[in-house]
């Protein structure tokens, strides 16, 4: 069995529990509040933007094969940047000024720790986990959602089947880079598998519950 489907098989239960996050089902039922999805989006944004950041250092990093998809990669967040931009702007979201929450600190944080300091696959497993995660949860949403939703823009951004093209791509990657690697280097990608598996949960969470920094209400 592939590394990838080994890994799915092993964290069914932990992925299903994402799929069936209340974001994604309120998303999904047209019942989210708008300053949620906006908590989401403003969030988010910064997150992407450190996606460029994180694609820029694994690209220092990859082999030849890998420079021209990762480049592709960023030029892809670029875009999605202008999005975030366009959408925010239709629905009266201010982007501008927001600062990471911190379950998205955290997950910045450790996208670059992974990118400068962990083996590429390992690295690159992450990669492969957070696109793939985006894809199949906003695939559930968009099984349900009224074709009205405000929020479809984002919906087909990643449900759409060029994302899950691209996702197929990582994942035919992740797998020889896998069975290349020793047995250690094998255990940190499916680690950290689990472990981007938990802070995209993690992210849905953060958006739902409103919480900025433990111990902090939003404001003081
Ligand atoms: C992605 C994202 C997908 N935008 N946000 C989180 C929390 N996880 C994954 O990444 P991309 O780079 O926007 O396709």
């Amino acid at each position: 069995m592939s590394f990838s489907a080994e890994q799915r098989q092993r964290l069914a239960p932990l992925w299903e529990r994402m799929l069936a996050h209340p974001f994604l089902v309120q998303t999904c039922d047209g019942i989210i509040a708008d300053e949620t999805f906006a908590r989401w989006m403003r969030q988010d944004y910064l997150f992407v933007a450190q996606g460029v950041r994180f694609l820029a250092a694994l690209l220092a990093r990859a082999p030849a094969r890998h420079r021209d998809p990762l480049a592709e990669s960023i030029e892809a967040l670029r875009k999605e940047l202008v999005l975030f931009e366009e959408q925010a702007g239709k629905v009266g979201v201010e982007l501008a000024g927001a600062r990471p929450a911190f379950i998205a600190h955290a997950y910045m944080q450790f996208l670059m720790a992974t990118a400068l300091g962990a083996a590429y696959a390992e690295a690159y497993t992450v990669l492969y986990v957070a696109e793939c995660a985006y894809h199949d949860s906003w695939r559930v949403v968009r099984d349900g959602i009224s074709p009205n939703s405000k929020w479809l823009p984002f919906v087909d951004n990643w449900a759409s089947d060029a994302f899950g093209q691209y996702v197929a791509s990582l994942e035919s990657e992740v797998d020889p880079l896998a069975a290349d690697a020793g047995a250690d280097e094998r255990g940190g990608m499916a680690e950290l598998f689990e472990l981007t598996t938990y802070y995209e949960i993690a992210f849905w969470e953060m958006a739902i519950s409103g919480e900025t920094w433990p111990g902090v209400p939003e404001g003081a």
